[in-house]
């Protein structure tokens, strides 16, 4: 871990007995639910919170139908924590998933009490969708690195003062051994460069927004640069996501994303719902592959 990107000046009150109310879960850290926590090994992200129960069911029926325990605020994010994994969702693109990701990093400093080694032994993963970018729909992309639409990793505005940086490399060791873990699943899976667009338009460089600033050919022109240069898929949280778990040092985190469609081909999902749920039931699949065969 890297203790001194950790926000000690804030965060060791709180393990001193102040309160840390992690407000848009609902939840501060002197509730007693929270004990049920402490043993977390896993934290699964996903945008939807209809995703994150069926994730908590899967899990539990693996797992001798172990108790789920949700938090009961459910307006901005779902939470479920079953059998040592915490699973939550984060809503659609880096502003809402930042927060998620911030309070989550600080919830688990909090259970493992500021100690490193307990903090690195945790497992950080989102599962989503995403455009394949030469790709055809129902491909699940392992993510090697996360860039934002310009090639460059995740950054923020500071003030008028230049711009906040971040690493958007993801561990490849992770990526590899998710990947060997489905090896005989028959599932399409490649290793390769994700691109979180800030938006599923303008930032994509879709033709079919209500504002559209591109044309056919610019439009192809930003997909096969992309392309050319390895990137395999676009989604809109993964370059803050490894941004943010580099910052702490977090040694151990992925992205697994389904494609929807081949950008090359076109910019509307036009999949049907059969099609979407096989498609997205892959990366589930990936997933729990990986979970299980490390955490059991
Ligand atoms: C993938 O799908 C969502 C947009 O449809 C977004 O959250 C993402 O990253
Ligand atoms: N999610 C995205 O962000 N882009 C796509 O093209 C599909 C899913």
């Amino acid at each position: 871990m890297h203790d001194e990107n950790i926000n000690h000046a804030f965060l060791d009150g709180i393990l001193a007995g102040e309160v840390d109310v992690y407000y848009h879960f609902g939840v501060a850290s002197d509730d007693p639910v929270l004990e049920q926590f402490r043993d977390v090994r896993a934290v699964i992200l996903a945008g939807s919170g209809e995703r994150i129960s069926e994730f908590a069911q899967r899990w539990s029926a693996l797992h001798d139908n172990a108790p789920i325990v949700g938090l009961p605020k459910e307006e901005r994010f779902v939470t479920r924590y079953c059998a040592g994994v915490l699973f939550a969702s984060h809503g659609m693109g880096m502003p809402s998933a930042s927060i998620a990701v911030q309070e989550l990093m600080r919830m688990v400093y909090f259970l493992k009490r500021g100690d490193h080694d307990a903090m690195a032994e945790v497992f950080w993963a989102r599962v989503g969708t995403s455009g394949g970018v030469g790709l055809p729909g129902g491909t699940v992309v392992v993510t090697t690195e996360g860039l934002m639409a310009d090639l460059r990793p995740f950054r923020l505005l500071k003030g008028g003062e230049g711009e906040y940086w971040f690493d958007g490399t993801f561990p490849a060791d992770v990526a590899r051994a998710i990947v060997d873990a489905s090896a005989d699943s028959g599932i399409p899976i490649e290793l390769g460069r994700t691109i979180a667009g800030n938006e599923f338009f303008l930032e994509q460089f879709r033709l079919d927004g209500a504002i559209c600033m591109e044309t056919p050919e610019s439009k192809m022109a930003w997909l096969e640069w992309i392309n050319a240069e390895g990137v395999r898929n676009i989604e809109m949280e993964g370059a803050m996501l490894a941004g943010y778990l580099n910052h702490w040092g977090f040694p151990k985190f992925a992205m697994i994303c389904t494609t929807l469609l081949n950008r090359l081909d076109g910019d509307q999902v036009t999949a049907t719902k059969e099609e979407l749920h096989t498609f997205s039931e892959r990366s589930g699949d990936v997933l729990f592959a990986y979970l299980t065969a490390t955490l059991g």
